[in-house]
């Protein structure tokens, strides 16, 4: 047998919409955060609609999570975000800077897919700050620290002409965000050929900052989703030190091959732990909650010395 570089959890799915106390039809593709003694989990659910809204849910062990009574964040009423999230707020992302946690999501509606951003405290007042792409952005995700007094943020743009490949964006307040460059493109006939996105947001060790990524590959059966690792400079996040050749969780368990989108491993957050592994979450064919534990060396190690050829 080989060697599993992401060992699932014996007790996967971790959630589902059984344990979800409002009406649901699918949990999934969720952010996940410490919080003080807790692990807070945000969770996207689709609704009989086919429209999405954001949960929390909380765990005092990472792999056992209550969901709370109420929804965390639904679809704005009022004022500018109301515009641009009436067709729902998908794959949600959390960031620590500092004191505040940094929540991007997908926003939905009829002029489009853009990231929107709100920041929290403590998980109980959430306040929106700003929609900080345009048009045709998915997969956004910001770094734990600021380079040279700016914020940066991983972000994949759609394209006609380039296959979907991961940028990096800069910004002074959260508000206005510039000097964007692409950072990593897809291989092709590589797992990750057809288009690439970022996961959780990076994780900062010795070596650079790790990157948990998702790739899709197109079959005669449809696309499958995995997930990579990617290595950035510690002090120059734009410049790639390494990209891991091998995808390290691909769908093998039977609720990520069969469900709402069957063939999806989609990763929005993961865990550092102070023994150097790493929680990875997962949601499975966009149905339910899954996590699995990698070693953090061995997801750089990887990057560093099994590392692709990009063409
Ligand atoms: C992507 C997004 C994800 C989803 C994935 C697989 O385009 O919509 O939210 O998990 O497809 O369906």
């Amino acid at each position: 047998m080989t060697h599993e570089i992401v060992k699932r959890y014996s007790g996967n799915p971790i959630l589902t919409k059984a344990d979800i106390p409002y009406p649901v039809e699918t949990v999934h593709n969720a952010a996940v955060v410490k919080y003080g003694d807790e692990y807070i989990m945000l969770f996207r659910s689709h609704l009989r609609t086919g429209r999405s809204i954001i949960g929390l849910a909380r765990s005092s062990d990472g792999f056992r999570f209550k969901s709370d009574p109420e929804p965390f964040l639904t679809p704005a009423q009022t004022g500018l975000f109301a515009a641009y999230e009436e067709f729902g707020v998908e794959d949600p992302r959390i960031t620590k800077v500092e004191d505040e946690y940094l929540i991007t999501y997908s926003a939905y509606s009829r002029n489009g897919v853009r990231i929107a951003l709100a920041k929290t405290k403590d998980f109980n007042q959430i306040e929106r700050v700003s929609l900080i792409t345009q048009a045709d952005y998915r997969n956004t995700v910001i770094f734990p620290e600021k380079f040279n007094g700016l914020y940066a943020r991983l972000d994949r743009p759609h394209s006609e002409i380039s296959p979907w490949s991961i940028w990096i964006t800069f910004s002074p307040d959260l508000r206005f965000w510039g000097e964007s460059q692409l950072v990593m493109k897809p291989v092709p006939y590589h797992w990750d050929e057809m288009k690439i996105g970022p996961g959780a947001p990076p994780i900062k060790t010795e070596q650079g900052w790790l990157s948990i990524y998702h790739g899709v590959f197109q079959t005669m059966d449809g696309s499958v989703y995995r997930l990579g690792v990617a290595l950035h400079d510690l002090h120059d996040p734009a410049k790639i030190i390494g990209v891991g050749d091998s995808w390290i969780l691909q769908p093998e368990d039977s609720w990520e091959i069969t469900g709402y989108v069957h063939n999806v491993v989609f990763s929005c957050g993961a865990v550092p732990e102070p023994d150097g592994t790493v929680k990875i979450y997962w949601g499975g064919a966009d149905t339910v909650m899954c996590v699995g534990e990698a070693k953090i060396a061995e997801l750089v190690d990887l990057c560093l010395h099994h590392s692709r050829v990009a063409v």
